[in-house]
């Protein structure tokens, strides 16, 4: 047997849980982008092990049925990450390295749901321009990718902190936020009253990326026994990373974000990622899946020299 484990590429091309079509298309392009391809270069034995998709397929709804409860698409989010938090935990049960495309960021419900059983003490690693720690109650637009985080602390609607299990994936101690720059009010508060570890961009600005990462590891890897980074390419500036629903201008520059998963490739604390809100539709001539693929390259070790 081998002593690295496969990468289990799962994609999930859905996007129902943004306010804007088009993240759907990201694993597609991702994975035309050359993804595969690239890791087996590499000399790393990946697979595209499945895909989720909504029984049937449903297109699009052309109006967004708003829930009374401030949940859009509420039962097609519970649908898809049902089905993803399943052949989640199932590549990790294999032995595999479970690698998540998506799709937008409401998918991390699923793939923290189907990791949590596999691990005491999950930690997670958030690289985002936000901190999805929206509730129904706090959430200005109703769009589950933005709550994704709070769900899997386990707080939000029970059908969706009800997945796979009836516990919180992950503990707020667990969790560091990076590249923070647009927080909602109620997220604030969250992140004050649970004691999360942010870094914003101005402590990026101020303290650099090298070492931001270097604090965020010694913090996260005592504690925890695996460590999953969901990576949302809105943290990386616009420039860097038009093809995405939710932009926000001053954000890490393409350098940062690499050395940023360099660095969690050394040291070696990553069990599971997922790269997700590459929406195709908004992209320049492929510049976002590009990264994306140049990311996940990274993280799993592809070395400039
Ligand atoms: B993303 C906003 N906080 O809740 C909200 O891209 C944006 O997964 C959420 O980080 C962005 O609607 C969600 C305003
Ligand atoms: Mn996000
Ligand atoms: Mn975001
Ligand atoms: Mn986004």
């Amino acid at each position: 047997m081998s002593t690295k484990p496969t990468i289990a590429a799962i994609s999930v091309p859905f996007d129902l849980g943004a306010g804007r079509r088009g993240a759907s298309k990201g694993p597609k392009a991702i994975m035309q982008a050359g993804l595969l391809r690239g890791l087996q270069q590499m000399d790393i034995a990946a697979e595209h092990v499945a895909e989720i998709r909504l029984p049937g397929d449903k297109a699009a709804p052309l109006a967004p049925e708003v829930d009374k409860t401030n949940l859009k698409y509420l039962a097609e989010v519970i649908e898809i990450n049902t089905r993803l938090a399943e052949q989640v935990s199932k590549a990790a049960e294999q032995g595999h390295f479970p690698l998540v495309i998506g799709g937008d960021h409401s998918i991390a419900i699923g793939t923290l749901a189907g990791l949590s059983g596999h691990y005491n003490n999950l930690g997670v690693i958030w690289i985002d321009a936000h901190s999805d720690l929206n509730t129904a109650d706090t959430s200005p637009s109703g769009n589950i990718h933005g709550m994704s985080l709070a769900i899997s602390l386990g707080m939000g609607h029970p059908l969706l902190t009800g997945i796979k299990r009836d516990l919180a994936k992950v503990k707020p101690e667990n969790i560091v936020l990076i590249g923070s720059r647009s927080l909602d009010e109620g997220e604030k508060k969250l992140i004050r009253a649970l004691g999360i570890r942010c870094y914003t961009m101005h402590d990026i600005d101020i303290k650099g990326m090298a070492a931001v990462m270097q604090d965020a590891i010694a913090y996260i890897s005592g504690k925890t026994d695996g460590v999953h980074l969901s990576f949302d390419v809105d943290s990386l500036d616009p420039l860097e990373a038009p093809g995405t629903g939710t932009a926000v201008k001053g954000g890490l520059q393409f350098r940062e974000a690499h050395l940023a998963v360099e660095m969690l490739h050394e040291a070696g604390i990553v069990t599971s990622a997922e790269f997700v809100e590459v929406n195709p539709l908004l992209d320049d001539n492929n510049k976002t899946s590009q990264l994306a693929v140049g990311l996940i390259s990274s993280l799993l070790g592809k070395q400039i020299l």
